[in-house]
């Protein structure tokens, strides 16, 4: 595997709200140089990031070395959204990238989907981590690395931190998302809560963080992928990340997968359809997204949400119908789109899992499935698979 050199230097950074006097926490921030051509280029800029003031000085201020952050995240963004926005819209059927729902706004907009009565798998999931979190960790006795893939604010992982550092002396945790920012928020939160945590956080995608981790000490890793973040890659991409996790493991490694289950289409349709309209408030945000990014004029008030369960499939597909004729603007690519009206604009598929499915994906990526935890009302699994020869 090739590894990347890495520069550790020590940031303060300072925030600011409302008025109130500027804050320093220390920790150790790094800019990554990898022999990608593109990062070569990277040139470090300040960071913007947002704390609670009102927080309790943590444990994490006095010991900024509990803490360091890799930023690989590559910020040539803007071209890439745009090609493939472009594309997307231009073709035919017409699509967008589920990627592009998570800027600022969509992330927070997903937290809220997560609270609706009728999206069930973020609390589903919440409930087999809380009841069997202890037997999740003496499945890996003298594991003493947690390493997240898209930890968001890694709230469900309390569960399962909470139930290795009472069992070890010390855990290091190893989040990798996209948002330096929510790296930097959710980090220094869990180390004000847990003092033998430390946490080496990678801003990366997931491929790129694969490819950077650190070497692993001799004790077992587990490798977490929650909140069936799995059922939104198409089938053979599923296997293509699966895999790559694969390659990075050795044979006493494990790999802790949500994955949400197949079951009767009102549910499913419910959960990406909620009545107070906050999933269709996430959909819709790609297209405001396209306005503020791509100087467009999308009339959001002309799009309705459609999620239907394609049980042939085992997945929900989640698109925008155009509820009439329009014609829209997209100046920054100098691109006009006529839209019929009922026209769709495909967004995301959700798949759908049952157990023979898991297996089978396991058996296809080098993994066996060991034990799967189900919620109480069966909706959700949380499967361990351990590594088997590739
Ligand atoms: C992030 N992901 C697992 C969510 C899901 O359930 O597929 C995304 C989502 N889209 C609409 N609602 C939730």
């Amino acid at each position: 595997m090739r590894r990347m050199a890495a520069q550790v230097l020590p940031l303060n950074i300072r925030k600011k709200r409302f008025g109130q006097p500027v804050t320093r926490l220390p920790f150790l921030y790094s800019r990554t140089r990898c022999d990608n051509p593109a990062s070569s280029q990277y040139r470090p800029t300040p960071l913007k990031r947002t704390f609670d003031l009102n927080a309790k000085k943590s444990s994490a201020e006095t010991s900024p070395s509990r803490l360091v952050i890799h930023d690989l995240a590559q910020r040539n963004g803007h071209a890439e959204f745009s090609q493939d926005v472009r594309a997307g819209l231009t073709s035919n059927p017409r699509h967008l990238f589920p990627k592009y729902l998570y800027d600022e706004l969509g992330s927070r907009l997903f937290e809220a989907i997560c609270e609706v009565d009728e999206y069930y798998p973020t609390r589903a999931e919440d409930e087999i981590l809380k009841t069997h979190a202890e037997e999740i960790a003496g499945c890996l006795p003298t594991s003493d690395t947690l390493i997240e893939l898209g930890s968001g604010s890694a709230e469900k992982t309390r569960r399962l931190i909470e139930a290795f550092t009472r069992q070890r002396q010390e855990l290091l945790f190893i989040p990798v998302d996209i948002s330096p920012t929510a790296l930097a928020t959710s980090a220094q939160a869990l180390l004000g809560s847990y003092p033998n945590l430390r946490i080496e956080a990678y801003a990366a995608d997931y491929y790129q963080a694969l490819a950077a981790l650190p070497d692993f000490g001799p004790h077992p890793v587990l490798v977490l992928f929650l909140g069936s973040n799995i059922g939104n890659f198409e089938p053979p991409e599923a296997r293509r990340f699966l895999h790559a996790i694969r390659r990075v493991l050795r044979p006493h490694d494990v790999l802790l997968l949500g994955a949400d289950l197949k079951k009767d289409r009102q549910t499913l349709e419910a959960a990406y359809n909620d009545a107070l309209g906050v999933t269709r408030a996430f959909i819709v945000n790609e297209l405001a997204r396209i306005n503020r990014e791509l100087d467009a004029n999308f009339d959001l008030w002309a799009f309705g949400l459609r999620s239907s369960y394609n049980e042939a499939m085992g997945r929900v597909e989640v698109s925008l119908e155009s509820l009439r004729a329009q014609s829209v603007n997209i100046r920054a690519l100098d691109l006009t789109i006529d839209l019929a009206a009922g026209e769709k604009i495909h967004v995301e598929n959700a798949y759908k899992y049952d157990l023979d499915d898991l297996r089978t994906l396991g058996n296809e990526t080098g993994f066996a499935l060991e034990r799967t935890w189900l919620d109480s009302a069966e909706r959700f699994s949380s499967n361990l698979f351990r590594v088997t020869d590739l």
